[in-house]
């Protein structure tokens, strides 16, 4: 497997989210790729690649102009120390701006493109590009959910170009930015298993009754599954995505990769384990197509490493 990665990440280290209005600890740090960068590196059947750099013309074209010009300026314009939620392109109040956001979350788009350009190259079966920040929760004209650009959003539609393309979204939350993004398009699937959005962020998105819009209609699935309900429900919800997966023929498969389901994760968790994990990536590997896997959640910090071995050493 290859793995594209990028130091540039570091430059977004948020420190506080506002929570119900009280700044509190943000948990997506650099420190949760840089964990699972150190654990990969044991594997030694892994390549690893820097990411080339896309013009904004080719990474940006799923975002607004204004969105992009805003997330620029006030990125620049905040000096060290400083963050900033509040603004006309944010949905909630979890996606901290500060000087680095900017550099960080376009070096994530180019990770992202690297992945699906080697996924074309055909240079490896699978490819994880390991990136943050995440992105799902990213739409056309919002950040949200500490995403600011939609990662896999960007290489499924770069991969649109040469063939029909299902994302898998294994993320504990809805990704509502990549469904906002494909919801009348009807050449990429996305298929979401999730914590209730009736008492689950991002609270506003992700029921089973959204299945898309226009041409789109029948090409957004969500699945919903209770808080901690663990492997016997969660293996039913994913057999079932799995088929609608294999039900569309895609030639290309991108998974949203959350670690966020994980039992011990501090802010989520459907109580699955690290074997589970496991379980999940063979029966990705089943499906025998070419296969990027895009970073998005997971928090705990001391588990993922072993989750992203896991995921690896199944799906190699
Ligand atoms: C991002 B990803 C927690 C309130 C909600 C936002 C969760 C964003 C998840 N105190 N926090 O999908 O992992
Ligand atoms: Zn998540």
């Amino acid at each position: 497997m290859l793995v594209i990665y990028d130091p540039t990440h570091l430059l977004h280290n948020p420190t506080t989210e506002l929570y119900d209005g009280v700044a509190t600890p943000s948990p997506e740090t650099p420190d949760r790729i840089e964990t699972i960068k150190k654990s990969l590196e044991e594997l030694l059947q892994l390549c690893w690649k820097n990411p080339d750099n896309f013009s904004d013309e080719e990474a940006l074209t799923l975002h607004s102009k204004p969105y992009i010009e805003y997330l620029r300026e006030s990125s620049s314009r905040l000096v060290k120390g400083q963050e900033c939620v509040t603004s006309n392109f944010i949905h909630d109040t979890y996606a901290p701006i500060s000087n680095g956001t900017w550099a960080a979350a376009r070096s994530a788009l180019n990770t992202a493109l690297t992945g699906a350009q080697s996924l074309l190259q055909g240079d490896d079966n699978a490819v994880y590009v390991l990136c943050r920040p995440p992105g799902h929760h990213a739409g056309d004209a919002y950040m949200g959910g500490y995403c600011f650009f939609n990662n896999a959003g960007a290489a499924a539609n770069y991969l649109s170009a040469h063939g029909r393309v299902a994302i898998l979204d294994i993320d504990y939350h809805h990704g509502n930015g990549t469904q906002q993004l494909f919801y009348e398009r009807s050449d990429v699937l996305y298929v979401s298993i999730h914590a209730n959005p009736a008492n689950q962020y991002p609270y506003t998105n992700g029921f089973e009754a959204e299945t898309g819009l226009g041409k789109g209609l029948g090409f957004n699935k969500n699945i919903v599954v209770e808080k901690y309900c663990g492997w016997d429900i969660y293996s039913h919800a994913f057999t079932e995505a799995l088929e609608a997966v294999t039900q569309f023929k895609p030639d290309y498969l991108v998974v949203s990769l959350g670690f966020d389901g994980y039992k011990d994760d501090p802010i989520a968790g459907f109580g699955l384990s690290i074997e589970n994990f496991g379980q999940i990536s063979s029966e990705i590997k089943k499906l025998g197509l070419p296969t990027l896997l895009v970073q998005e959640g997971g928090y705990c910090i001391e588990a993922l490493g072993d989750l992203a071995k896991e995921i690896v050493e199944n799906l190699s």
